[in-house]
């Protein structure tokens, strides 16, 4: 039996965090961790980009331009969609996590998934360096995560 799994690893690897600048305060703070988690792993200021859209519904298409370029080893998509009185929540939170994943598959590239859906501003804070962690940092560690998995996965694929 082999079993694998990838250890977050950024040295030598490139990393464009997508950030949506709508509800940027809390964006801000997931940014932060975003770039902390990959800076903290080994990878390096140069091999980083952040690209900022102006809300979530935007990220998928930025993106599949990033992707499109081939200069990223993963990506981390990191937003704040909160409830308000209308349906609209449900069309951008739905569109960007269904984009993001297309995406994703699409150019067969890991995409951290840090787009806050949340009811409230006090649930977003919570979880973009409060109480419940920063959901940026943990986007950028499951990326390069499965960054460093697929590495192994293909090295034993060529044993
Ligand atoms: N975009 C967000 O990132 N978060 C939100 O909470 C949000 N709300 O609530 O409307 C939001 N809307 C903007 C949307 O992402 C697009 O930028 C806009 O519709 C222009 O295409």
């Amino acid at each position: 039996m082999a079993e694998f799994s990838g250890t977050p690893a950024g040295t030598d690897r490139r990393f464009a965090v997508v950030a949506s600048r709508f509800n940027e305060e809390i964006v801000e703070k997931l940014v932060d961790g975003a770039l902390d988690a990959l800076v903290r792993h080994g990878a390096a200021a140069d091999d980083i980009d952040v690209v900022w859209v102006p809300g979530a519904w935007e990220i998928p298409l930025a993106a599949r331009r990033l992707l499109a370029t081939e200069r990223y080893d993963a990506l981390v998509a990191v937003g704040a969609v909160i409830r308000g009185d209308t349906p609209h929540f449900d069309y951008v939170a739905g569109e960007a996590s269904r984009g993001i994943a297309q995406a994703s598959a699409e150019f067969d590239t890991p995409i951290g998934f840090g787009v806050l859906t949340c009811d409230s501003d006090e649930q977003a804070r919570a979880r973009a360096g409060g109480a419940h962690g920063n959901k940026g940092w943990d986007a950028a560690l499951a990326a390069l995560e499965l960054v460093d998995l697929f590495d192994r996965l293909d090295a034993a694929d060529e044993s």
